[in-house]
């Protein structure tokens, strides 16, 4: 495969309602989308970086400046290039994992959309919908909160997953166990506990949560290990995996018994699929996470977590949780379900007129 040109896309997208966590609050995405082109067929990804390098090293305008300077320049030298061996090809450059998704993910679009084959098959989905939960973000009050977490549940979601901080846990998620009942319910507090903190998180272990997503700083696969042995809530890692040489060492020292798997944190759908493959050969079941995608992002992320091993529901919301006006034809919840793509490669485009709409600039870095 030859690749003629690579474009990147830069488009503004309004929230709905801003998202806070512990690293900060999102009001709106700059989104990097990768357009390349081959002789035969053109492919689409999305980068999954956030503005600011707050929930991880990576973030836009650096994802821009190491596709410009230092991945595009090896791709386009490269003989014979294949999607499968995009990772090989940019080995040499350390790290910067989701802007080595993004470019991964948009060959390997332009490659299945060429042999017809939609990226649900390609990677071995055996399911042809994919169940949602939502992400709620940390709010004002508690009432807010309750409010937040009834409209999902109405609009039915199966799953809810609670950000949590120190000083906005106990309350909030003693709350939505009382109000709510017997939801699926889990919290994600991206590394803001320490170990010192156990107590905090022991007194969560009365409300029967699904696990804690990522309690401790990402490097603290030890700390994790010891955590685990002082709750009886399962943990989950994020953050902390960035490969799935990371997750096997994770599961053995028994850091985690739940994976999260977002494929632009490890660097792509191939690496994502070898997590869920190592963790399914574990026994530890995975979920797919989100970074706020648009439809393009959401269209590979569906296919992903149609694999067998995504047992539990994903950070796979509808488009309208996020945009007013997605960038492709939106995502909808359907009996709690999102729907996969069953055309060729992620099986979505942009909508020429939104994208045009969206664009805040545009550059060539090939062709
Ligand atoms: O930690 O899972 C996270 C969003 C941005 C960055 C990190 C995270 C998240 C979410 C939202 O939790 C997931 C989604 O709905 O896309
Ligand atoms: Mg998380």
């Amino acid at each position: 495969m030859k690749l003629t040109s690579v474009e990147l896309i830069r488009i503004a997208m309004p929230l709905v309602s801003p998202f806070r966590t512990s690293f900060g609050t999102q009001t709106s995405r700059q989104i990097l989308l990768v357009h390349v082109t081959t002789p035969e067929a053109e492919g689409w990804a999305e980068c999954v970086t956030l503005e600011d390098p707050v929930y991880s090293p990576e973030y836009t305008d650096g994802a821009a400046h190491v596709m410009r300077h230092h991945l595009v320049p090896r791709l386009a030298a490269a003989e014979n290039l294949t999607a499968a061996r995009v990772a090989q090809v940019l080995h040499p450059i350390k790290g910067h994992r989701m802007a080595k998704a993004a470019l991964e993910t948009a060959i390997l679009d332009a490659e299945l959309r060429a042999a017809g084959t939609p990226l649900s098959t390609y990677l071995g989905a055996t399911k042809d919908r994919v169940a949602a939960g939502v992400s709620v973000g940390i709010m004002d009050s508690i009432p807010e909160l309750l409010d937040a977490v009834d409209g999902y549940l109405q609009q039915g979601y199966v799953r809810i997953k609670l950000k949590i901080e120190p000083g906005w846990d106990y309350e909030p998620v003693k709350a939505v166990r009382e109000r709510f009942g017997d939801i699926l319910l889990q919290t994600d507090a991206n590394t803001s506990y320490t170990l010192a903190d156990y107590k905090l998180l022991q007194r969560l272990d009365a409300f029967d949560l699904l696990f804690h997503e990522q309690p401790l700083e990402e490097e603290d696969i030890a700390g994790h290990a010891q955590l685990a042995k002082l709750i009886t809530t399962p943990v989950c890692l994020d953050e902390s995996i960035v490969s799935a040489a990371i997750a096997a060492d994770a599961i053995t020292r028994g850091a985690c018994s739940v994976i999260n798997i977002k494929p632009g944190r490890v660097g792509g759908y191939l690496e994502s699929r070898r997590i869920h493959d190592v963790a399914l050969a574990h026994g530890v079941p995975v979920w797919c996470g989100g970074m706020l995608e648009t439809g393009i992002g959401r269209a590979a992320n569906a296919a992903l977590a149609a694999l067998p091993g995504f047992t539990l529901p994903g950070d796979t919301s509808a488009s309208d949780r996020y945009y007013s006006q997605d960038v492709t034809t939106p995502f909808v919840l359907e009996d709690g379900h999102l729907t996969v793509p069953t055309g060729a490669g992620i099986g979505v485009d942009p909508l020429p007129d939104v994208l045009a709409s969206l664009t805040t600039g545009t550059e060539r870095l090939l062709g």
